[in-house]
């Protein structure tokens, strides 16, 4: 059994059910989800075990452990897929002295593994870890069927414990909505009621300060236009700076573009920056371990931690990559690439999502994501993905649609604007414009239509 046909069966059990329906905290939700019943659907039980068995990664721990009662069943088939002891921690309070609240054969010292079915706040979760940590017993790892919730990880990473999900619940949305099983109205319906749960969704982020001064210059400025000044020597390069400056909100570079860098570049570029108003991103799209994107941001004859605020980074190494890149600096922060706008690339839904979760979890250090889409309504289902306060960039945006000769696809600078992007970057429809000053302010003024 795979994940889809996890899903799919799940949701035939009624597992899963779409309608509006009251919560016990009086709450009205579009989507209910119970796996109680998954007991009496051995197949079901047997093949989410073995998916659990699969996917947990690391085996920094000596027991398994279910909270009753939904997932008990669940990890007792996980600890014979494993071939690791399975304990538990009694559900009802212990009532005398003698009985112990962990039931199984331990030692103590030795890390477990609690399973759970499903995650919303993490509450629960934290408060069973603790029986175990009173037992002497590290939990390090929580392992659970569906994450509801994109603010419990956080949490739970705040006491040092790393929650894995076999699913999220954006993917079983995708894999129900594949099956035409749900439509796009209700997946909106379900999104804008996930993202209005303010605390356990999207707990407060404490975003690099960075964010602030660049919305503060979209608003003083009436501007989402990020020039990407793509020419190979300075004359051109400045000559189409101080055309174009007063319409845009962020310098977008490519240094080792030039072919006449010197000394000079920095110095007059950051006058520009200071005069005009404007931030510096330079687009290096760092791909590396931390280790050498560390010396390749730090080092070398451009120094771009010296005078860039931004730079693009890759997630596809991992998280360290963001720590090698910005532990230690001071107001510097990255845009990650979560969809790119090239034909045929490799990004996709799965990995789009998966850099959403990374950037989320470093808020100080990823300030947005930079996004491309075909549609406004593309774009919109991707920002609803996005946490609050950190910032959509789309690149790939002309006046019109279209194809250059090289595959770079270009969706209208309106379908980018209506979609929701935070900030525009254009390249060619202004650097290779007649005029490119009227033509930059024409995209600056498209992009603020709406407000
Ligand atoms: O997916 C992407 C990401 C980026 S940062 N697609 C892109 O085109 N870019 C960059 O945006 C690209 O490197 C170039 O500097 C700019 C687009 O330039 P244009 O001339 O096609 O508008």
């Amino acid at each position: 059994m795979n994940k889809k046909e996890f899903i799919l069966e799940l949701y035939k059990t009624g597992a899963i059910k779409f309608g509006e329906f009251t919560l016990k905290s009086g709450k009205k939700s579009p989507f209910y989800i119970d796996l109680r019943q998954m007991v009496s659907h051995p197949r079901l039980l047997k093949g989410v075990s073995q998916l659990i068995a699969g996917q947990i990664e690391g085996g920094d721990f000596e027991y398994i452990s279910g909270i009753p009662y939904t997932a008990l069943p669940v990890a007792t088939l996980v600890s014979e897929e494993l071939k690791k002891p399975l304990i538990y921690a009694r559900k009802e309070e212990k009532s005398y002295g003698t009985k112990n609240p962990i039931i199984g054969k331990y030692k103590k010292g030795e890390k477990t593994l609690l399973i759970d079915d499903l995650i919303t706040s993490g509450e629960s979760i934290l408060e069973t870890a603790e029986k175990f940590e009173k037992e002497g017993l590290p939990v390090k790892e929580v392992f659970v069927i569906i994450n509801r919730s994109s603010g419990a990880e956080k949490k739970l990473a705040q006491k040092g414990i790393r929650l894995q999900s076999l699913i999220n619940l954006d993917e079983m949305l995708e894999i129900l909505a594949e099956e035409k099983l749900l439509t796009p109205q209700k997946i909106e319906e379900i999104q804008a009621y996930v993202h209005r749960q303010p605390q356990e969704n999207h707990p407060e982020i404490a975003l690099n300060s960075l964010n602030e001064k660049l919305k503060r210059i979209i608003r003083e400025k009436k501007s989402r236009l990020v020039l990407s000044l793509d020419v190979d020597n300075q004359k051109e390069f400045f000559e189409i700076l101080e055309q174009t400056a007063p319409y845009i909100v962020m310098l977008k570079t490519h240094i080792d573009i030039l072919n006449d860098f010197d000394e000079d570049f920095v110095p007059k570029l950051l006058s520009y920056a200071r005069k005009y108003n404007f931030m510096i991103f330079e687009d290096r799209k760092f791909a590396d371990i931390g280790n050498t994107v560390r010396k390749q941001y730090r080092e070398g004859i451009y120094k771009i931690e010296k005078w860039s605020d931004f730079v693009t980074v890759h997630g596809i190494p991992g998280e360290g990559i963001l720590q090698g890149l910005f532990e230690g600096t001071q107001n510097k922060a990255g845009f990650l690439l979560a969809k790119m706008s090239s034909r045929g690339n490799l990004m996709n839904d799965n990995y789009t999502r998966k850099i959403f979760d990374m950037g989320k979890k470093f808020p100080q250090w990823v300030s947005g994501y930079i996004v491309h889409a075909h549609s406004a309504e593309e774009l919109k289902r991707l920002k609803n993905k996005i946490a609050p306060g950190q910032l959509l960039l789309m690149p790939g945006v002309k006046l019109e649609k279209g194809v250059d000769s090289l595959g770079q696809q270009y969706t209208g600078v309106e379908e980018a604007v209506d979609g929701g992007a935070d900030l525009i970057i254009v390249g060619r429809g202004i650097v290779r414009a007649q005029h490119p000053g009227e033509t930059a302010k024409i995209y600056k003024e498209k992009s603020w239509k709406n407000e």
